[in-house]
C-alpha cells in the first residue's frame, strides 16, 4: 500500500457560486489520501463484497474483485456483452440485499439492440470469479441512437425494491413522456417484475416501471442511512445540476424547468423563476457546470465529524464535495481534493470506515481517505 500524501489536508475552501446560498461546512478532520489500487480503465462504480474486497466496474466491459488491503485484483468472468459507446458501457454494480444467501450481483450497462442502445439491468450469481446464470431483468426501452445519458445508478431500498436511474438519452422531451423509460427513476422487484403499487401501473399510456420522471441524467443515488429516504442527483445541461429526492409519481421538471442553460447560446431553459408549482424543485442545485457522479452518505466510524454528510464527485470541477444535510435540506457545502484535479466518478464508505473514491480516466486509481495517523 502506497500513501500518496502523508500531509494532513485542512481545507476550508469556499464552494464558489452556490445555488442554495448555504454556509461553508465546518472544518474538515485531518485525512490522508491513500492509493488502494491502480490501472483501471474508466472505472464507473464500486461496491463492497465483504470487509476486504470490493467489486469495481470499468466502462469498457470489465468487472473486477479488488482486495483493498493489498490492491490485488482479479477479473470476474461471465458478464454480459456491453455497448461501449461514448458514455455507455458497463456502468453500475450493486449487491442483492440478501447477497450472502443469494449471491446475486446486479449490473447496469448500455446494451445494443435494434434502433441503437438502451440502459439494461441484469444480474448473475457470483461464484468464485464467475458470474453464473446471468439474466437481464429490465431494458429501459426504446433503443435509441447516441451514446449519452444512460443514467444507470442502482439502489435497493430498505424494503428490497430496486431503483434504477435512466437518462434522457439526449432526447429531452422523452423525460416528460411516460410512454418510454427515458428520463426517469424506475422501481422494480429484485427479479425485474413491476411492483403492483408503482404510481403509473393503472395508466395505459405509461410504462409501469416508472417511479419518478422529468429527470435528465442521474449518475448518483443513495439512501439516507437514518431516514431511508432516496436521494439522487442529476446532470444539468450547462449548469443547473440538481440534488433531488425522488418520490412516487412526481415530475422533476426536465426540460420544462431547469436552472441550466442551452449549450448553443447560453439562453435559459425553462421559466423565470426556474420552478413551477406542478413540478418538484430540486432541494439543491449548482448554478455553474458541476457534473455530479457518485453519491453516498458517509456512514463509517473513521471520521465522526462526517457522519451522515453527503459526498458527491464532480466530474467538471474535478473535486469531491461534502454537503451537510439537515433533514431534507442541504445546509453546507465544502470542496475537498481540489488540488488533485481528479474526475471523481464514484464515492462509497468502506467497511473499514474509510471513504473510497474511483477516479475517471483511462489509467485511473482507486483511492481512499483515512484519518491522518
Ligand atoms: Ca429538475
Amino acid at each position: 500500500m502506497r500513501t500518496i500524501a502523508r500531509t494532513a489536508l485542512r481545507l476550508s475552501i469556499a464552494a464558489g457560486v452556490l445555488g442554495g446560498c448555504v454556509a461553508v461546512a465546518a472544518e474538515n478532520p485531518s485525512y490522508q489520501v491513500e492509493l488502494v489500487s491502480e490501472g483501471f480503465e474508466h472505472p464507473w462504480a464500486l461496491t463492497f463484497l465483504n470487509e476486504r474486497e470490493a467489486l469495481v466496474t470499468e466502462r469498457p466491459g470489465r468487472l473486477s474483485r479488488v482486495d483493498v488491503t493489498t490492491g490485488e485484483r482479479q477479473t470476474i468472468e461471465g458478464i454480459p456483452e456491453v455497448a461501449v459507446v461514448n458514455q455507455g458501457g458497463l456502468l453500475d454494480v450493486a449487491l442483492h440485499p440478501d447477497f450472502e444467501e443469494t449471491r446475486w450481483v446486479y449490473l447496469s450497462y448500455a446494451g445494443a439492440g435494434e434502433g441503437g442502445y438502451a440502459t439494461h439491468v441484469g444480474r448473475g450469481r457470483l461464484d468464485g470469479n464467475y458470474l453464473e446464470d446471468f439474466e437481464v431483468i429490465h431494458v429501459a426501452t426504446p433503443f435509441t441512437g447516441g451514446g449519452q445519458h444512460f443514467g444507470s445508478r442502482l439502489v435497493f431500498d430498505a424494503e428490497g425494491y430496486l431503483f434504477v436511474t435512466v437518462g434522457d438519452r439526449g432526447d429531452r422531451d422523452r423525460s416528460q413522456q411516460l410512454g418510454n423509460h427515458q428520463g426517469t427513476t424506475l422501481r422494480l422487484h429484485e427479479d425485474g417484475r413491476i411492483p403492483a403499487d408503482n404510481p403509473f401501473v393503472d395508466r395505459e399510456d405509461a410504462k409501469p416501471a416508472i417511479y419518478s420522471y422529468g429527470h435528465r441524467n442521474a449518475q448518483g443515488m443513495t439512501l439516507h442511512p437514518e431516514t431511508g429516504v432516496l436521494w439522487q442527483h442529476e446532470h444539468g445541461p450547462r449548469g443547473g445540476d440538481e440534488v433531488n429526492l425522488p418520490r412516487a409519481g412526481e415530475n422533476y421538471g426536465w426540460p420544462v424547468t431547469s436552472y441550466g442553460r442551452e449549450y448553443s447560446d447560453g439562453s435559459p431553459i425553462g421559466p423565470d423563476p426556474h420552478e413551477r408549482d406542478d413540478m418538484v424543485a430540486p432541494v439543491y442545485h449548482w448554478h455553474d457546470s458541476y457534473a455530479p457522479s457518485g453519491m453516498t452518505f458517509y456512514t463509517g466510524d473513521a471520521f465522526p465529524e462526517w457522519r451522515n454528510d453527503l459526498f458527491i464527485g464532480s466530474l467538471a470541477r474535478r473535486h469531491l464535495t461534502r454537503l451537510s444535510v439537515d433533514g431534507e435540506a442541504i445546509t453546507g457545502e465544502e470542496t475537498l481534493l481540489a488540488d488533485r484535479r481528479w474526475r471523481i466518478r464514484d464515492v462509497r464508505t468502506g467497511p473499514d470506515g474509510y471513504l473510497y473514491l474511483l477516479v475517471d480516466s483511462n489509467d485511473a486509481p482507486l483511492v481512499r481517505l483515512r484519518p491522518t495517523e
